[in-house]
């Protein structure tokens, strides 16, 4: 980046007032990375802004209204992490219903030795997979785990073309025929704690709850809840409200699996990543069609 434009480092404060005026006046794109709030105080800091381009296929963050209402377009960068995602979406559910981290411990701990054979676990094979968003990555996730025998069944807006999968119309009704309950919704206003202490309620005791989207879509409270008093089996997130600080009671349950929010973190896709949106900022700058538009 730095040999293809002038780049000014954003204040590690988040105060924008602390780069010189001449700066913020130059300034008219956003190389965009992280989960923190790009609102309208920071975007009206920069006159003539005309261009965030986000690192990730998430832009919730981003408030996209106001930047449509001063004619600032934004990018971000789908499809090149699509296949990563899904992948760790279906190694979360794998790890959880077989108990791969506790077996792990299990063995490591001597408990083998001392205490007998690991307590039996669930077959994933013939086990109803529920997929809350049929975008890009809930797509991959269902094609993947379809290779696994289970029957899958998702919730969209609208019914898609997907033979064999079972549409539901409502999050309640796929969380109550979920065995395994994936979450891959967008973030965002729109999906604000959809998935409500009802739906978590509907996953059921035996039921597990996976979250590769958004820590906003979820109703944290009540699924730290449901996770204590076990009204549902066990949960993986990648995802939760207030990264990287989280909740610190997930860190006491038994029944979760955490993961640091990198479905996208591998080398490959994160130099994808990377070049897509530096392909968008010199398609901006060069005056031509931006490659991934959102606006
Ligand atoms: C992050 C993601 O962007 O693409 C997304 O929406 O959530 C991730 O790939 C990545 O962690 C960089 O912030």
């Amino acid at each position: 980046m730095n040999e293809l434009f002038t780049v000014h480092q954003f204040p590690a404060s988040g105060n924008a007032a602390e780069l010189p005026d001449e700066v913020r006046e130059q300034v008219c794109a956003f190389a965009f990375k992280g989960h923190s709030h790009l609102g309208a105080e920071i975007m009206d800091a920069f006159p003539n802004l005309a261009l965030v381009a986000n690192y990730g296929v998430g832009y919730d963050t981003i408030d996209v209204a106001h930047a449509v209402s001063r004619g600032i377009q934004v990018t971000n960068t789908p499809d090149v992490l699509t296949n990563d995602v899904a992948d760790l979406a279906v190694g979360m559910v794998l790890s959880l219903n077989r108990g791969i981290g506790g077996a792990s411990d299990w063995v490591t701990s001597g408990q083998w030795g001392s205490a007998g054979a690991y307590p039996l676990q669930r077959t994933l094979s013939g086990a109803s997979v529920g997929i809350a968003g049929l975008g890009r990555i809930g797509r991959a996730i269902g094609n993947r785990l379809q290779g696994f025998e289970t029957d899958i069944h998702y919730y969209a807006r609208s019914q898609k073309d997907t033979p064999g999968w079972t549409y539901h119309d409502s999050l309640v009704s796929l969380a109550a025929t979920s065995d395994i309950f994936i979450v891959a919704v967008s973030g965002g206003p729109d999906t604000l704690e959809i998935i409500s202490s009802e739906v978590i309620a509907a996953v059921g005791a035996d039921g597990l709850l996976i979250n590769i989207a958004r820590g906003s879509t979820m109703d944290e409270e009540a699924l730290i809840t449901a996770l204590q008093s076990k009204q549902i089996r066990g949960a993986a997130l990648d995802v939760y409200n207030n990264e990287p600080n989280i909740d610190s009671r997930f860190m006491q349950l038994d029944n979760v699996l955490l993961q640091p929010h990198h479905s996208s973190g591998t080398i490959e896709t994160r130099k994808k990543m990377g070049a897509l949106q530096r392909d968008n900022l010199s398609a901006f700058f060069a005056g031509k069609p931006l490659i991934t538009p959102v606006t």
